[in-house]
């Protein structure tokens, strides 16, 4: 198994993590998207879309972090302790994987993006997305409970958590949010919980 990816992305960590919380063995490849690696012609032939991460298992190559984490818990979270198998909790779960490839992408990860990468965007209309997900839906949602779905954490948190903790390196405060920083510290006290690097290590690693 080969993990395509770079340290200070929460795409790849969404992959890192979980990998680490199923003990599976994996080979690490660090893609530098500084120097533009993840636009070389071997790269592309593994994503055409130019984006880490990517996991290849033998013959298959996944280039989504929701497809690879669900992979991951259905070859290897036999219990279903992270994709529950009861419909109703693993319909939950996908609702919050979802939300982490769409209003958590395109709020947070933007917001962050632009300040650290200079990616071209709007940065008060990625902040407005941000702050629209948190009060509208995660800080309520946290208000009366530990996790996500059900009573202990899956897939949902680690799949949300990555760009909510790091969204105060785009400078988006998370002072508002009491139940949404609780719950970052009880995902990071996860038995395994693998953290993600923060940008001011990065740098002097
Ligand atoms: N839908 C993809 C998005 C992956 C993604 O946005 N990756 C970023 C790094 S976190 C990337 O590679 N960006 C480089 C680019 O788009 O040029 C996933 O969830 O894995």
């Amino acid at each position: 198994m080969k993990l395509y990816g770079h340290p200070i992305s929460g795409n790849t960590h969404r992959a890192v993590v979980l990998l680490n919380l199923l003990g599976v063995s994996f080979d690490y490849h660090t893609v530098n998207l500084k120097e533009g690696a993840h636009k070389s012609p071997e790269f592309l032939a593994l994503n055409p879309l130019g984006q880490v991460p990517v996991l290849v298992d033998g013959d298959l190559v996944l280039r989504d972090s929701s497809a690879i984490m669900t992979y991951l818990a259905e070859k290897y979270d036999t219990a279903g302790k992270w994709l529950p198998r009861d419909p109703k909790r693993r319909a939950q779960v996908q609702e919050w994987l979802s939300t982490a490839v769409n209003e958590i992408q395109n709020g947070p990860f933007v917001v962050r993006a632009i300040k650290l990468f200079g990616v071209p965007a709007d940065p008060v209309g990625a902040a407005n997305k941000a702050a629209a997900l948190y009060d509208a839906l995660l800080e309520p949602h946290l208000t009366d409970r530990d996790w996500l779905v059900g009573d202990t954490p899956t897939l949902a948190d680690l799949a949300c958590y990555s760009y909510t903790a790091r969204v105060t390196e785009g400078d988006f405060s998370l002072e508002p949010y009491p139940a949404i920083r609780a719950w970052l510290e009880r995902c990071e006290a996860i038995d395994g919980f693998t953290p993600m690097m923060k940008v001011e290590d990065m740098a002097t690693a």
